[in-house]
């Protein structure tokens, strides 16, 4: 039998990473879409990249943009593939109130290119197509816990144009007889999480003032609560949603949630840090209580490691995100195998390990910086 040939936007980011290589030890020929930089872009597969001078590569990158339909119908059309996955976007929700029309642009109208580009080309019974859909559409909660038929109310430009996305991507599947579908997939985390996202910028401050390179985290809403699971668990379940007889959509969560105060809770303990939180809304601190310096040798008992910053309000917040994935559990036999805490310290452990290098460096006299936020 030949090789199922994959095809992921996004393919440079947390998921699209964890895609790639979940699809090539599965025997697939993976393409992905890259976007061109003034500065490398693929950290996250370059453990996976094929010089151009490899015969018979099984993972291919062609630059892109979910912008430009003629450069994405090319691709499609000489790539051929089994399977879509459309990972790219404009992902930053907080950034989507500052770009709207750029991220309805990518999130919203590039889903439509692609699903067109599949259909001009009358791929639409061989092609399936994967929908990164998202928990953002729930916004301001109907229901809780959330599930496939709770009411949408999206609350930011991100999550308007990932709505539109997400009918799009059923109409085709009505209009067309498409095999497209939409994993509506709750925050999902890794040590390979974009910097600025909340889990990641906690995980990677905490580790920097471990190590003396940063004094204090700023953060906004503490109070919001999110069912995190981990991206490794995530993008098993959006290949199995394409293995289906018949296309669905699914909620992909771990059903449980907790607040970003208790997230820095936990990956400060991680570190070695126990933290008192005391005073309410901006005034809100965390001092450390405890510190074990074989983990934080820069931090000491009386510091005060965590502050408010309002810049980091949303002009409309989602305040909670609890996730039902019963149906992916009954129908696909899908149940997230890593906790929290397990993410949590994984991450934590990852970014103690660069902070130490980076703190390393620094005492040894080399001029290290640490971008922040
Ligand atoms: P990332 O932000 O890590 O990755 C986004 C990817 O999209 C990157 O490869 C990025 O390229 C690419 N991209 C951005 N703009 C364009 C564009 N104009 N044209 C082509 N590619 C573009 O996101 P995640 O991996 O975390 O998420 C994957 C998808 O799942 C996204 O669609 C996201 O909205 C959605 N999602 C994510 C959830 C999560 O918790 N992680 C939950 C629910 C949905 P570059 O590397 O160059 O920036
Ligand atoms: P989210 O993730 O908006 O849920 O979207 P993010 O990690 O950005 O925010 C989660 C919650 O934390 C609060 N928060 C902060 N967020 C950031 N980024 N920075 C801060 O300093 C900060 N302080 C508090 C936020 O207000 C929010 O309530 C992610 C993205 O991956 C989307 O693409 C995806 O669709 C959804 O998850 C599901």
């Amino acid at each position: 039998m030949s090789k199922k040939v994959a095809l992921i936007t996004g393919v440079t980011g947390q998921d699209g990473s964890y895609l790639a290589e979940f699809l090539l030890e599965k025997g697939y020929e993976v393409h992905g879409i890259k976007r061109r930089a003034s500065l490398f872009n693929t950290q996250r597969v370059d453990h996976i990249y094929q010089a151009p001078y490899v015969s018979n590569k099984n993972f291919i990158l062609h630059y892109g943009d979910l912008t430009d339909t003629s450069n994405l119908t090319r691709i499609i059309q000489q790539v051929q593939p089994d399977e879509v996955y459309n990972l790219g976007a404009q992902s930053h929700v907080a950034v989507s109130f500052e770009s709207p029309e750029y991220t309805a642009d990518v999130d919203a109208m590039g889903t439509l290119r692609l699903l067109e580009a599949i259909r001009f080309l009358g791929l639409e019974k061989k092609t399936r197509f994967y929908q990164a859909s998202t928990s953002e559409l729930y916004g301001l909660v109907q229901e809780i816990p959330q599930k496939e038929t709770t009411p949408f109310y999206p609350r930011s430009p991100y999550a308007v144009a990932k709505m539109y996305a997400y009918w799009i991507t059923v109409n085709y599947r009505e209009a067309y007889g498409m095999y497209a579908c939409n994993g509506i997939l709750f925050n999902h985390e890794s040590p390979r999480r974009g910097e600025t996202f909340v889990t990641r910028k906690i995980t990677r401050a905490i580790a920097n003032i471990a190590h003396g390179l940063e004094p204090c985290l700023f953060l906004g809403n503490m109070d919001a609560l999110r069912d995190w699971g981990h991206a490794k668990d995530y993008v098993r379940m959006q290949w199995m949603m394409l293995q289906q007889d018949k296309p669905e959509d699914f909620v992909i969560a771990t059903g449980k949630q907790i607040s970003v105060r208790e997230f820095v809770r936990m990956s400060a303990k991680i570190a070695g840090i126990s933290l008192e939180f005391s005073g309410e809304g901006v005034n809100e601190i965390a001092t450390v209580t405890a510190v074990d310096h074989s983990y934080a040798p820069a931090v000491n008992v009386g510091d005060v490691i965590v502050k408010v910053d309002p810049r980091y309000f949303r002009p409309a917040e989602v305040e909670t995100l609890l996730g039902d994935p019963s149906k992916a559990k009954q129908k696909l036999g899908w149940e997230p195998e890593i906790t929290v805490e397990d993410m949590c310290a994984e991450m934590v452990a990852a970014d103690l390990s660069k902070a130490k290098q980076h703190a390393l460096l620094k005492k040894h006299g080399y001029d290290v910086s640490v971008s922040v936020e």
